[in-house]
């Protein structure tokens, strides 16, 4: 059946789906539909331009050029499609439970163009039981059955975005099915333009096996972030331990603190997890002490800030604090569930005139409030009371920037090099 497959459905055309859909075209020989409920995105895709940063406006024109990609709000024609997969943002609400709200509208749209001999795929991570659970039900309102009329799977994203090592082609693919015919069915298709797929037994050990992978990083970043509050409190400087441990050639796995945790996939996931284990009545102690801490790394930045203002004899009110880097992590453009945003809250609760250079980021919308990257220039960094170098992007100059800065708050050890002698501490480069 895999090789009857000519047309790819991909729904959410975002950093998941959008590369998703260019790779299945080039090495799956597949013709595409991206579906997204943007105008915006389906018109940009449409005009040969890419609004994810993994892929570039040629790889998009190229396609068009050919007639192997269009993209279209009509969810009605999702009945072209052989197979479909569904990548669309799977948030917390604002409660910091599940919103699958956008995994429902999604799989109702398929039911409602579901026909036999279709395939579809869950991408978005989710906790497990989704797929069998809310997606197989609303699939199978029509009558067809799953497993024997269509096929129904899940297979994790493993997309790391800015990552031009591991793409969506190289990266192993985890697959599993609603039945095992559904799986040979998923496992047959991916294969077509993934170089590597993993076969799992179900569905929900394929959305297990993604929880695992992002609990994995937030409980390790939980920890480390928990080594440099006891570095802070023992004088010894994290970094130094860090690198030192890091030397062990097996048994240790390097991870770095920071601000805190952003994306909108690593402070999420795990979340997922907890709350489905609630209703089982167990509580995800790790997830919920790594996050405890995860989200105590802002105010532990703040408070570095107050410490180096006190030693100028300088109050928080009134002083005027540079950030530099307010994307979530080095090299990307994406603020969402970025530490800078409660960096900047906590700051402006205390009265400080904060402003933020971010080449990634021109502008950032906060609390309503629509910031502008400002300039980096010397008089930028010279009239700064305090400036705090949030995410490490490697492109800034971090010579000019020790050099410039007055006093300099460092919270991902990024501007240390510049200073052979070290800074105040861990985290206070000069003050
Ligand atoms: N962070 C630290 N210390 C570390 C590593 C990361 O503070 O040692 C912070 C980062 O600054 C960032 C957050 O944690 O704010 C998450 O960073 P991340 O490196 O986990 O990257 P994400 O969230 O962009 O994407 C991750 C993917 N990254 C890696 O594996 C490196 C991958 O786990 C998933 O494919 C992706 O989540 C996803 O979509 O689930």
């Amino acid at each position: 059946m895999s090789q009857k497959i000519a047309t790819f459905g991909v729904i959410g055309l975002g950093y998941v789906g959008l590369p998703l859909s260019v790779e299945a075209v080039r090495g799956g020989g597949l013709k595409v539909i991206g579906f997204d409920v943007n105008q915006g995105v389906v018109d940009s895709i449409n005009a040969g331009r890419s609004h994810i940063q993994d892929i570039t406006d040629a790889e998009v024109a190229g396609l068009r050029h050919q007639g192997l990609l269009e993209a279209t709000t009509d969810m009605s024609r999702l009945a072209e499609c052989d197979a479909i997969s569904i990548c669309v943002p799977t948030p917390l609400s604002k409660t910091r439970d599940p919103d699958v709200s956008y995994v429902i509208a999604a799989s109702e749209a398929v039911a409602a163009a579901l026909r036999p001999g279709q395939l579809v795929v869950l991408e978005s991570t989710t906790y497990p039981g989704t797929t069998r659970e809310v997606m197989q039900p609303t699939l199978e309102a029509g009558g067809l059955v799953a497993g024997k009329d269509f096929h129904l799977c899940f297979s994790p994203e493993r997309v790391d975005p800015g990552n031009e090592t591991w793409t969506t082609k190289n990266t192993p693919k985890v697959i599993g099915g609603i039945t095992q015919a559904c799986g040979d069915a998923g496992a047959a298709f991916y294969e077509r333009f993934i170089d590597t797929v993993v076969r799992v037994s179900s569905a929900e050990a394929a959305e297990l096996t993604k929880i695992l992978e992002n609990t994995f990083r937030a409980v390790n970043i939980g920890m480390v972030n928990e080594v440099a509050l006891i570095s802070d409190l023992l004088g010894v400087d994290v970094w130094e331990v860090i690198e030192a441990a890091a030397t062990k050639p097996f048994g240790f796995m390097k991870f770095t603190p920071g601000p805190g945790l952003g994306g909108h996939c690593i402070p999420v996931d795990p979340h997922y997890l907890s709350w489905k284990m609630r209703t089982l009545n167990y509580k995800t102690r790790f997830i919920d002490l790594a996050s405890e801490i995860n989200t105590e790394m802002p105010n532990f930045v703040v408070g570095k800030v107050r410490e180096v203002l006190n030693r100028n004899r300088l109050s928080v009110n009134g002083s005027s604090i540079v950030l530099l880097g307010v994307a979530y992590k080095k090299d990307v453009n994406d603020v969402r569930e970025s530490p800078a945003l409660d960096v900047l809250k906590l700051l402006e609760a205390d009265g400080a005139e904060v402003v933020y250079h971010d080449p990634y980021v021109p502008q950032w919308k906060n609390g309503g409030v629509m910031h502008q990257s400002q300039a980096l220039t010397d008089e930028l960094l010279e009239g700064a009371d305090v400036v705090v170098i949030l995410t490490d992007h490697t492109d800034f100059d971090y010579a000019r920037i020790v050099a410039k800065s007055k006093v300099l708050v460092d919270t991902r050890h990024a501007a240390a090099k510049e200073l052979p002698g070290g800074g105040v501490d861990s985290w206070i480069v000069k003050g």
